[in-house]
């Protein structure tokens, strides 16, 4: 990576096992071994939740997408689109539209969960997953928070292992649809174990921090951790 925090690799050529994405492929597998070692990224379950405990508590099932934000939905077009991943990170990038369709793209489906108590099951996302970011920026030792950062100037915090989980990803794509600006588009956060505040829209920036930020909602007494299947709607 270059250090002048820009990735400019001219090297993304499928199958070149020496450049970018094969350096990404590699890291991506060593941190994987590392943190299944560490036992780090565990929710205590494997598999997905039985049927009868799919919905929280307090929640109704909808299958339409509802719109909610704070009313600015920026239009950001690809091309002006930038993504800037920094802080407590050994290897700062800032990734233009071509530079994240280079990393290793995933689909994962999961459900979402709204404080204002609407869900929505079985949701296909398309993007990077936040592992294959992370081997990208290597966040250092003392890193334990993610503060994200939107083009519409809105926050929202997590801790490590909420943003460095398994079904966590950097999405571009909804049904096999590009991410309409409405939902956030061209990339939003998706943290699926986590009510739906903490998915960031218009994504802009990822901060890595020693220390925990509160975002726009936490500040205005939202819950810091937001589990749904805990009810952790307000503190
Ligand atoms: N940038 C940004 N991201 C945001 C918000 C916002 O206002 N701005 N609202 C959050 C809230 S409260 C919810 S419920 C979801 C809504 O996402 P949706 O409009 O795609 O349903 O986005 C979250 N991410
Ligand atoms: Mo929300």
């Amino acid at each position: 990576m270059a250090s002048d925090d820009r990735n400019t690799g001219g090297d993304r050529t499928t199958g070149d096992e020496d450049g970018l994405l094969g350096q990404v492929r590699r890291k991506l597998i060593d941190t994987k071994r590392k943190w299944a070692a560490e036992g780090r990224g565990l929710s205590g379950r494997t598999g997905p939740r039985p049927e009868a405990e799919r919905l929280p508590t307090g929640q109704r099932l909808v299958t339409n997408f509802p719109v909610l934000d704070l009313g600015i939905q920026p239009e950001i077009r690809p091309g002006d689109w930038e993504l800037t991943v920094a802080g407590a990170v050994e290897n700062p990038v800032t990734l233009r539209w071509a530079d994240f369709q280079a990393l290793p793209q995933v689909r994962m489906r999961s459900d979402i969960h709204c404080v204002t108590t609407w869900s929505r099951y079985d949701n296909d996302w398309d993007g990077v997953s936040a592992f294959a970011l992370m081997d990208l920026v290597q966040p250092k030792p003392e890193a334990r928070f993610v503060l994200l950062h939107s083009y519409d100037g809105y926050t929202t915090n997590l801790d490590l292992d909420g943003f460095a989980d398994d079904d966590v990803l950097l999405a571009h794509a909804w049904q096999g649809e590009p991410l309409t600006r409405e939902h956030g588009g061209p990339v939003r956060l998706v943290v699926p174990k986590r009510y739906f505040w903490k998915s960031a829209k218009w994504i802009r920036r990822i901060e890595f921090s020693e220390t925990d930020q509160p975002g726009f909602w936490e500040v205005r007494g939202y819950h810091n951790y937001a589990d749904p299947f805990e009810e952790e709607r307000y503190s």
